[in-house]
């Protein structure tokens, strides 16, 4: 699959463990296995359907190392030639990639190449890890990143007491390098997701991208400083866009200035090989979610308007479409199924619509440039192709907002539409050119012509 197609993809990330266990039951402690599993999501994928989703992002899949607690995550691996059986193993697995492929939905892997997880409990006990069970496959510092502003202790150094794999022994190097080949064309993914990059100095990437017999990867570098970063995008093709990231949870969930999302895109575009290919989300599974911290579901709709139609490859977090709430690890780790798959709700009909125009791509505005028309510390709009996006950052109850925008792809005397629902909502652009946006209780609005309405929509 090219990185071509990647772009037009809209990607849904869940965490296995919690998408759908088909023996239903509540969750009552999100630190453990709550029984979700390959065979949960396949009997779901009518779901990610109508979410209009199309690439699906997976936990890591490999057999875990079991101390006292347990790696529901997927980030504590074990047997690394192994699938872990709590989600329905290799059969489950291969079961799941098929049925996504019969719906077209892309399926992209999670990996590790860091570390691995710690055996019985024990920091020093790597018996329970093939292949590395030898102590000599892990760095020798045996220390703990505590200062993240330096860079040695950043790649040597233990995250969370986790293993510390020593990349730069050569064997070592190898095996992960093979394991990512092995992986990939075993259980036929189309694109992977690169856990703590910048934890393994920046060059080993190279050749595991090389290996890993797919043109998307997307790197994880936690970090809001784009100067830190854009440089690993010289080496993985994509990462994900944690800078912005920041700005899209300040703008319009914590109603900062819109010029910050200008600012910030200066800064990508200095910082990064390739803006448009960046990953871009509002929540994930480390971070409290965006209805956690700004309590506001116009506010999330007006941010998964900029991560659907802003510049990158949209990454929409299971759970977001249900205005789950959860907070810090684990608690932003909810199950989905009590949810009921509920289809009905504004911030689901929202991503629905927008990641449905995106598959139908008329005209080809997922793939034209993004362009900044009209900012105002209340208002950002932008253009794809021709499609306008107005959004806001005031809020729900903060009453009616009028703005005359006089940047748009339209011209005087046109008959435009705004396409959200309830109802789809047209008038004429003036006979000065200029658009008048009407935005009530701080609602985002998506415009088209009225003559590609119907193509719009599907
Ligand atoms: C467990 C417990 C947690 C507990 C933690 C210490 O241990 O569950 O409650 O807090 C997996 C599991 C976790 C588990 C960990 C450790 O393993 O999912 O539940 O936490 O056992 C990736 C994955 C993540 C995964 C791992 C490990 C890595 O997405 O799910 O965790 O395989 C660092 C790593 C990053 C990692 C993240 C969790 O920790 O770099 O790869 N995520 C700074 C650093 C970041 C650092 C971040 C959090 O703190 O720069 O590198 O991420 O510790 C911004 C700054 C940033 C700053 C943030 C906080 O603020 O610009 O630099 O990030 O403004
Ligand atoms: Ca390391």
């Amino acid at each position: 699959v090219s990185i071509e197609e990647w772009r037009k993809r809209t990607i849904y990330q869940v965490l296995t463990d919690r998408f759908n266990n088909l023996n239903g039951g509540w969750c009552t402690d999100l630190s453990q296995y709550c029984g979700g599993t390959y065979d949960g999501i396949i009997s779901r994928i009518d779901y990610l359907q109508d979410l209009g989703v199309d690439a699906l992002w997976i936990s890591p899949v490999i057999d875990q190392a079991e101390d006292s607690s347990y790696g529901y995550h997927g980030y504590w691996a074990g047997d690394w030639y192994d699938i872990n059986w709590h989600f329905g193993g290799d059969d489950g697995l291969k079961r799941l990639v098929t049925a996504c492929h019969s719906a077209d939905i892309l399926v992209m892997v999670d990996v590790v190449a860091n570390h691995s997880g710690n055996c019985n409990g024990g920091r020093y006990d790597y018996s329970c890890v093939s292949p590395f069970s030898d102590s000599s496959s892990y760095h020798s510092d045996d220390c703990d990143i505590e200062d993240w502003s330096n860079q040695y202790e950043v790649e040597h150094c233990r995250l969370s007491g986790l293993p510390d794999l020593n990349q730069e022994n050569e064997s070592v190097q190898d095996e992960l390098y093979n394991w990512i080949n092995w992986i990939v064309s075993e259980y036929d993914f189309d694109g992977v997701r690169i856990d703590t990059v910048p934890e393994v100095r920046a060059d080993f990437w190279d050749g595991y991208v090389s290996s890993s017999g797919v043109s998307f990867l997307i790197g994880e570098v936690f970090n809001g400083d784009p100067a830190y970063v854009g440089p690993y995008q010289d080496h993985v093709p994509s990462v994900f866009n944690y800078p912005m990231y920041y700005t899209i949870r300040d703008v319009y969930g914590g109603g900062s200035s819109c010029w910050n999302i200008n600012s910030r895109r200066s800064q990508i575009y200095e910082n990064f090989a390739d803006p448009s290919l960046l990953g871009l989300f509002a929540s994930n599974h480390d971070n409290p979610r965006f209805l956690h911290d700004y309590d506001d579901p116009q506010r999330l709709r007006n941010a998964m308007v900029y991560v659907l139609a802003g510049e990158g490859v949209p990454v929409v977090y299971y759970g977001d479409e249900q205005e789950f709430a959860g907070g810090s690890d684990p608690y932003c780790r909810e199950c989905l199924w009590p949810s009921g798959f509920d289809t009905s709700g504004d911030v689901f009909t929202t991503i629905s619509l927008l990641a449905h125009a995106r598959q139908k791509n008329y005209d080809n505005w997922v793939l034209s440039d993004f362009v900044e028309r009209y900012v105002l510390d209340n208002l950002y709009v932008f253009s794809r192709g021709d499609v306008l996006f107005a959004t806001t950052n005031v809020g729900d109850n903060s009453g009616t907002e009028h703005f005359v925008i006089d940047n748009s792809p339209f011209t005087a005397g046109e008959s435009i539409c705004d396409v959200f629902y309830p109802s789809t909502d047209c008038f004429d652009v003036n006979s000065d050119g200029t658009v008048d946006i009407w935005l009530l209780n701080g609602e985002p609005k998506v415009y088209v012509r009225e003559s590609d309405v119907n193509n719009f929509l599907g």
